[in-house]
């Protein structure tokens, strides 16, 4: 369909254990109360909000390998996986408002349960492909990418409560844009699969928009898939995503990051996005947390059609005096 008849399914996931600082379960809300619906509804998309998930109270969470949370993170994405295949069922492009970067586990598990393989298109400052055994936080946020990959299983260890999800992508179906703070062992994952990537280096190098071309190109050369965006606030520049747990700077401009939308929009295989790590409690100021989440519902409507030309409903007419 044209991307203005496309409809969006909305689930919040106040979600933030994996990782430490608390505000990033404050994300939905705060995204919503910016007039995201509305906004949407205005480009003529129809929108249906299935509200936040709620999450198991985990009473002890004892650290595995290091790793923290690890049950939470288990249960959260098992109910998240079942959330995004049921909007995937009742036809909707599925949006996932986070919460922390760990919701990818269950976003990409459950849009691959319900469409079958994926083209994952991951823009963020970081890789998030540590394992369990690699990570010098132990945090989750850190590692969705490791029990998402096919060619990372015999690397990551059995964890608790994750015994629902299985990897369900390849390595060679991924693309990186962004990246600019990577750990060692995740520098040598990359390489090794010979994963997609574009750092900022290569933004930089090629602009924008030769990397979104060789992006899709790369992504269709096997053949084309539903597209999952996953979408780390921490690509952008914080200068103007302050808001969020873990800024680095020399990010995506503005207009980078809101053409990048742009243009898997008008793919017209966009399937589902997530917008996470918009923490409201990290902004020094309120005029902080304002462009970031302000920045957050650009990038969701660029996803869904809205223009920076303009657009206008396909029944407009012009007024008779
Ligand atoms: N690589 C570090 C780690 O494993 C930092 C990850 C940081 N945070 C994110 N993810 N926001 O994109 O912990
Ligand atoms: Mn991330
Ligand atoms: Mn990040």
């Amino acid at each position: 369909p044209h991307p203005l008849q496309r409809s969006a399914g909305i689930i919040g996931a106040p979600f933030s254990k994996g990782q430490s600082r608390g505000g990033v379960e404050c994300g939905p809300d705060r995204i919503r109360a910016a007039g995201l619906l509305d906004r949407l509804q205005q480009l003529g998309c129809a929108v249906k909000d299935y509200g936040n998930l709620t999450f198991e109270d985990i009473a002890v969470d004892e650290p595995v390998r290091g790793s923290k949370n690890v049950r939470a993170v288990g249960s959260a994405n098992q109910r998240l996986s079942e959330a995004v295949q049921a909007v995937k069922k009742d036809g909707h492009t599925a949006v996932m408002l986070g919460g922390d970067h760990s919701l990818a586990i269950g976003s990409i598990h459950g849009h691959t349960a319900a469409v079958g393989p994926l083209s994952v298109v991951w823009v963020d400052a970081h890789a998030d492909v540590n394992t369990p055994l690699t990570s010098y936080t132990g945090n989750l946020h850190g590692q969705p990418m490791s029990y998402l990959l096919y060619e990372l299983q015999s690397k990551v260890p059995v964890l608790p409560n994750f015994s629902w999800m299985k990897p369900c992508l390849s390595s060679q179906d991924l693309v990186y844009i962004g990246l600019r703070d990577v750990d060692p062992a995740e520098h040598y994952i990359l390489k090794l699969l010979g994963v997609k990537v574009f750092c900022m280096s290569q933004v930089d190098q090629l602009g924008v928009a030769r990397v979104m071309e060789e992006t899709c190109d790369y992504l269709w050369n096997r053949a084309k898939k539903p597209i999952h965006l996953s979408y780390d606030i921490d690509a952008i520049d914080p200068l103007i995503t302050p808001a969020t747990g873990t800024p680095v700077v020399g990010g995506l401009t503005y207009r980078e990051g809101l053409y990048i939308t742009e243009h898997l929009c008008q793919t017209g295989l966009l399937s589902a996005v997530d917008l996470v790590e918009v923490n409201p409690l990290r902004g020094r100021t309120e005029d902080h947390v304002h462009s970031t989440v302000s920045t957050a519902v650009d990038l969701l409507l660029g996803c869904f059609g809205r223009l920076r030309e303009g657009n206008h409903l396909p029944n407009y007419s012009l007024p008779e005096p």
